[in-house]
């Protein structure tokens, strides 16, 4: 237990609300991890997976009420209503907890509260900040030990007054004297669902989900939804984004940090194998990133987490090898095929098994023609058993970040890569980053959302504040200390409705030019949306592309911009007063190079 007064009377509070049987502190032990999967496979709640090609290994199914993170039940309660902003869901703060305190009223009974210490970012590392959270998920317990660092020695940091987020979770399934419990207990009724964060008390309050971010609430919750504000506060960045470290032939590094919204192959990218010969990409985080200016003045990067929380569906030793050999042994997996050999299968993973379990539970065979795994399914795993993870991945002080990556899935009119003239013009692209959607069931196909710096959902204050303080870091930085900004497309058709690029591993290319203008080699050429690659700059040796090819990558249509340009507004429109104005002169700037 701990000395830390606060932290004591804050768990004693919601034990007393919630009402559980018992209260376990985490020591993060793997004697804790192992003891908390037996009892949940001897329970029913996961399948341990064949041990001789699954070491330590559990499958998860979860009621399909619960598959996802639920944006329509996730609330931003600032205590003043326009800092929440347009973009996200808002009620008053008092109004909010004396609704949630109702439903977590017994909430608990029948289960076990557990108080988990967690540090986001590697212990102690001035980057770092520090959570607790409380569930009543041993599930939740699980994936927290291997998505964050978990334990004794996070309480030893935090000591008798250190600061940390209060993070509060409850599946909201009470059990009665006697009752049975279900595999996946969660509450059912969306409308009794809630993710919702205080900004300015530094606290989550989750309700009714035990998936994914609803739940692990280190992952969106704080290390980018409260993390922002405080980021915002302390004049740092907490961004929904990758971070890899590019090797050239000659041995030289540099780090790269790249947001894409979800969905769009961060955690392919961020585990790539360069076609190129002799360049390497190794991995330093999937999914966050948190930037501070250091004492050199430049960026230095940490992946607060400490697991890849990854989407199995797709997930092949074609498109990500490094990721399939990172889940091949302390993994937990969720929503995924049972195979008959107990292994587990998904869609796109290669020759499905003749027959297994789908992801509900029922027998199942591909000749149904129905989806096995949702497309949701999950791997959580160790991020320290990726075989390209950067050695200094954990570093505590981060390292120096020398180019930022926005991008998003567009058919048409956006070039394969364009560089930000300066860093006011590089906001501006991220500010009006825009994907195609994929999944009919985030809307109508093909229709694009406008997602800026992919931190639409995520964003945990004004979207118009938080270009705002981007505008301030740089105001803040010399320019040579700040990262350079690029815009990529990886998924542009030719009029035939053929993708012109390869992707994956040739995204390598993109890479080497991004490199080569870091170092001040690498020529372009200025086009009214920003620098291309000058001809020939690109090194397109051993694919098999057309010059017509290569330059419908890079063409800039006038016209095709042009009529952004109304979508664009409007999209600004939406955020209001608060939209900075230098946003709003970028936006006639283009306006005037596209008349030009
Ligand atoms: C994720 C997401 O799961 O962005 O990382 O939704
Ligand atoms: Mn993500």
């Amino acid at each position: 237990m701990t000395k830390h007064k606060p932290l004591r009377a804050w768990v004693e509070e919601w034990r007393a609300l919630c009402e559980p049987k018992a209260v376990h502190w985490c020591d993060g032990s793997q004697a804790e991890y192992d003891r908390l999967s037996n009892e949940m496979v001897a329970s029913g709640a996961a399948t341990r997976l064949d041990g001789a090609r699954w070491p330590n290994c559990l499958l998860f199914r979860s009621d399909p009420s619960d598959v996802a993170r639920v944006e329509e039940r996730t609330f931003i309660c600032s205590t003043i209503r326009e800092d929440a902003g347009p973009t996200n869901n808002w009620m008053e703060p008092a109004e909010m907890k004396a609704l949630m305190r109702k439903s977590y009223q017994g909430c608990m009974q029948g289960r076990t509260l557990y108080v988990i210490p967690y540090s986001m970012g590697p212990i102690g590392s001035p980057i770092a900040n520090i959570g607790v959270e409380i569930t009543d998920s041993p599930y939740v317990v699980v994936n927290m030990h291997i998505m964050t660092r978990v334990g004794t020695k996070v309480l030893e940091v935090l000591g008798e007054h250190g600061e940390f987020v209060r993070a509060m979770h409850s599946v909201g399934a009470p059990l009665a004297p006697g009752q049975k419990d279900v595999a996946w207990p969660c509450n059912p009724d969306i409308q009794k669902k809630f993710i919702t964060h205080f900004p300015d008390t530094r606290e989550i309050w989750s309700y009714g989900s035990g998936y994914g971010g609803n739940a692990l609430l280190g992952k969106k919750c704080h290390a980018l939804r409260i993390a922002s504000v405080q980021a915002r506060d302390e004049g740092w960045l907490a961004e929904h984004m990758l971070i890899i470290k590019l090797t050239n032939p000659a041995g030289k590094s540099i780090y790269v940090a790249a947001a894409f919204p979800s969905q769009c192959g961060k955690t392919n990218f961020a585990m790539m194998e360069p076609t190129l010969p002799g360049w390497k990409v190794q991995t330093i985080g999937d999914d966050i990133c948190w930037m501070k200016r250091a004492a050199d003045g430049r960026w230095h990067a940490i992946n607060p987490e400490a697991g890849f929380f990854g989407v199995a569906p797709g997930t092949s030793l074609k498109s990500n090898p490094n990721a399939m050999r990172t889940i091949q042994r302390n993994t937990i997996f969720t929503n995924c095929v049972l195979t008959p050999d107990n292994g587990v299968w998904w869609e796109d993973l290669g020759a499905p098994p003749a027959q297994g379990v789908d992801w509900q539970g029922k027998e199942w065979s591909p000749a149904s023609g129905k989806k096995g795994a949702h497309p949701n399914a999950r791997f959580t795993a160790p991020a320290r058993q990726c075989p390209v993870i950067a050695p200094e991945w954990e570093d505590p002080a981060g390292v120096p970040i020398s180019a930022i990556l926005f991008g998003g899935r567009r058919a048409s009119v956006v070039p394969l890569v364009t560089e930000a003239r300066d860093w006011q013009h590089g906001v501006f692209m991220g500010s009006i980053m825009g994907s195609e959607m994929t999944a009919a069931a985030f809307g109508t196909i093909g229709v694009l959302r406008r997602d800026p710096m992919a931190m639409l959902p995520f964003c945990g204050y004004h979207m118009g504040d938080y270009f705002a303080h981007w505008l301030k870091v740089g105001r803040e930085s010399r320019a040579e200390d700040l990262p350079r900004i690029y815009y990529v497309n990886w998924f542009r058709k030719s009029a035939e409705g053929q993708w012109l690029w390869p992707g994956f591993g040739d995204n390598a290319r993109v890479l080497k030019w991004i490199f080569e203008r870091v170092e001040r080699g690498g020529s372009a050429v200025e086009t009214p949306i920003g620098r291309l690659p000058a001809a020939g700059a690109l090194d397109f040796s051993g694919l098999d592309m057309s010059a017509e090819e290569q330059a419908e990558l890079f063409s800039v249509d006038p016209a095709a911009w042009r009529a952004e340009l109304p979508g664009i507004r409007e999209h600004y429109a939406k955020l209001g007063e608060r939209l900075p104005a230098a946003l709003r002169e970028e936006l006639s700037a283009l306006e005037r190079k596209l008349q030009g």
